[in-house]
C-alpha cells in the first residue's frame, strides 16, 4: 500500500466503525452549531440556525421541528424577490446522504413562535427534529447575539462567558 491507500483504508475503517451502530441504508441527522438569535424580552418570534448534516448513507427528510419552549416551530426560507425580502414556510427539508444543509441568517431558518418562557443566554433551548420515518433527534440550541465561531463545537456550546 502506498500512503494514499493507507489513508483511504484508515478512513474506510473509521467510517465503518462509525456506521456500525446504525440501521442499514438510513439517513443519520446531526444537528451542529445550533443557535437562536437573542432578542429583547417579549418578542413573540425568534429565529434559529444550525448546520444539519446527514452522515448516513441514504437521504433523509425532516418533516417537523418541535420544542416545549415554544407554541410553534416551523421551517422558513428567506428569499429576495424583486429586491424585497420575503419569508415562506417550508413543508419539510430533504437532505441527501452525506450532505449538510446550513440554516443561516438570510436563508433557511427555524421560526420559533410564542415563547413559553423567557429565552435568554442563561439556558440552552432543546429542539426536537422529527424525521419522516418517525425518528426524533433532539438538539440543544444556545441563545446568543451572533453565530458561534466555526469549529466551536458542542463541548463549548453550553458556556457563555457573557451570561452573568
Ligand atoms: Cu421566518
Amino acid at each position: 500500500m502506498n500512503r494514499l491507500q493507507q489513508t483511504m483504508a484508515l478512513f474506510a475503517a473509521t467510517f465503518a466503525l462509525g456506521a456500525a451502530g446504525a440501521a442499514a441504508a438510513a439517513g443519520t441527522l446531526a444537528v451542529e452549531q445550533g443557535w437562536i438569535r437573542a432578542a429583547p424580552p417579549g418578542v413573540p418570534m425568534l429565529a434559529g440556525y444550525a448546520d444539519l448534516r446527514n452522515g448516513g448513507d441514504a437521504p433523509l427528510r425532516i418533516s417537523a421541528v418541535e420544542s416545549a419552549a415554544f407554541g410553534s416551530v416551523s421551517l422558513h426560507e428567506t428569499t429576495v424577490v424583486d429586491g424585497v425580502s420575503r419569508m415562506r414556510e417550508l413543508p419539510g427539508l430533504a437532505i441527501d446522504a452525506g450532505a449538510t444543509v446550513r440554516l443561516a441568517p438570510g436563508g433557511k431558518h427555524l421560526m420559533l413562535m410564542e415563547p413559553r418562557q423567557p429565552v435568554d443566554a442563561r439556558a440552552p433551548v432543546r429542539l426536537s427534529f422529527v424525521l419522516e420515518d418517525g425518528r426524533r433527534i433532539d438538539a440543544e440550541f444556545v441563545v446568543t447575539g451572533q453565530a458561534p465561531a466555526a469549529g466551536d463545537g458542542h463541548d463549548h456550546a453550553g458556556h457563555d462567558h457573557h451570561a452573568h
